[in-house]
């Protein structure tokens, strides 16, 4: 078999089915990776979103039978909507993070990935293969890194010269001897700009992510949200894009190759105050497609209302206190509460109050106590 030309047909195949970028990388253990993740876990800096097991994170053989090669892949995303609707008083308005524009780009990746792996079912049939995006056992940046696809920044994203980072990653493990591509060289220079934007210090340093701290981990969490972060989400329902944003490698770059990621600026950038009372069915089909939506809807609820909470929604208060009055969950009557003494009011003081006397919830008459709190500061 000559992999060389094989290799060719699959880069030319590629572009025909609209993959943005191809890599190719050996299959030999992650080693400094797994050092990392170790660490990594030790500092406890890690999401809990990562595959648990190390040893398959960073061994291709634990996971695939006799590995000789990994094809990485990447996919432009879309980084600006057409004249996005814009939030006022009274029609305030939140952001899921651009990964969740459009569909869901773990259906999107795999349908590439599978029509790859059929293609090349095609030219070699005793070729084996095991694709993954995202949940899968391996580092997804790693290997984009190791086939050249971008250089891994300061801000952890991979970055394509062609793209920006402003890219999903997928990969296929495959028993086929490819030659490897080369790295590419790290391209951030003296630059800093992520690291100073970040608003939580998230970034520890150049390339090392205190998930705990980060925005995008803390938008996808259940529990209440720990009250320093509070006036840091801002109105970001999902994910947070500020590291991306300001790198000077993604100016100007906004790429509209793939007509399923375009956003619906309705859900993308949806009304704030019709998210606090939306029954689970109506959730499903406004928001299920997306990638945004993988958590379900109560996270997407608090962070509604702590973003009312920044806007100082007075408008929505009748809606917060019966949130807080009546809600089943006490992680969303609890923060209602809270955002109701941020907002302020005779409104929202009688009625924290009120719920004071009849709430049984500890934790929610701890929120109850810290929305007081703000009309004593007054
Ligand atoms: C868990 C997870 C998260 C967590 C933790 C993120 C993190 N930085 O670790 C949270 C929820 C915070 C998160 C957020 C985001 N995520 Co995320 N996430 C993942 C997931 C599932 C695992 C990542 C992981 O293993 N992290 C552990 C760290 C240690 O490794 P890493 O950053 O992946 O790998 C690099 C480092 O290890 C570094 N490294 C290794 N050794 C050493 C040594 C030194 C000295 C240094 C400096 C660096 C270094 O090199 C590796 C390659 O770049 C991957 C999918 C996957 N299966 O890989 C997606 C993935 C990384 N996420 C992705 C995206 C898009 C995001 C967000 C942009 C979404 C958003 N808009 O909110 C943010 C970006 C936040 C950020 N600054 O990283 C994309 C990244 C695409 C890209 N271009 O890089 C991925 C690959 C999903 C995908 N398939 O497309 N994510
Ligand atoms: S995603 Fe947001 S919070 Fe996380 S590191 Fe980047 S800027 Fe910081
Ligand atoms: S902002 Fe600067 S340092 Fe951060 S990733 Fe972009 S180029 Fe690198």
């Amino acid at each position: 078999m000559d992999y060389r030309q094989l290799k060719e047909d699959i880069i030319s195949y590629s572009k025909r089915i609209g993959i943005d970028k191809i890599g190719f990388a050996s299959a030999d253990p992650f080693s400094e990776l797994k050092n990392r993740l170790i660490r990594q876990q030790e500092l406890g800096y890690q999401s809990g979103f990562e595959h648990k097991n190390i040893d398959e994170r960073t061994e291709p053989s634990l996971i695939f039978d006799q590995p000789r090669s990994i094809i990485a892949i990447a996919l432009a995303y879309p980084s600006r909507m057409e004249e996005p609707p814009i939030g006022k008083k009274g029609a305030r308005r939140g952001l899921f993070a651009r990964a969740s524009w459009g569909i869901d780009y773990h259906v999107l990746v795999r349908e590439k990935l599978e029509q790859l792996g059929a293609y090349i079912d095609s030219c070699v049939p005793e070729a084996r293969f095991k694709w993954m995006v995202d949940t899968g056992e391996l580092a997804d940046r790693a290997v984009a890194e190791r086939a050249g696809i971008g250089w891994s920044g300061k801000n952890c994203s991979i970055i394509t010269p062609e793209f920006g980072s402003f890219v999903y990653l997928g990969e296929m493990i495959t028993n086929l001897p490819f030659e490897p591509d080369e790295l590419m060289e790290e391209q951030c220079g003296e630059c800093r700009k992520c690291l100073d934007a970040c608003p939580t210090g998230a970034l520890v340093q150049g390339g090392q992510l205190n998930a705990q701290r980060c925005i995008s981990f803390l938008t996808q969490t259940k529990d209440f949200l720990p009250d320093e972060f509070r006036t840091k989400i801002g109105n970001r329902l999902y994910g947070c894009d500020t590291c991306q944003v300001v790198c000077p490698k993604n100016k100007g770059v906004d790429f509209h190759n793939h007509p399923d990621m375009e956003p619906y600026s309705e859900v993308t950038k949806p009304l704030l105050q019709p998210l606090l009372k939306i029954s689970n069915r109506e959730f499903k089909e406004k928001y299920g497609f997306m990638s945004g939506s993988w958590r379900g809807k109560k996270p997407i609820q608090r962070n509604a209302i702590i973003a009312l909470a920044h806007f100082k929604e007075e408008e929505a208060v009748g809606d917060l206190v019966d949130v807080m009055n009546g809600d089943p969950r006490p992680v969303i009557r609890g923060t209602a509460a809270w955002a109701l003494g941020k907002i302020g009011g005779v409104e929202a003081e009688n009625a924290l109050l009120e719920a004071k006397s009849r709430e049984q919830d500890e934790d929610v008459l701890i929120e109850i106590e810290k929305g007081l709190q703000f009309f004593s500061k007054e």
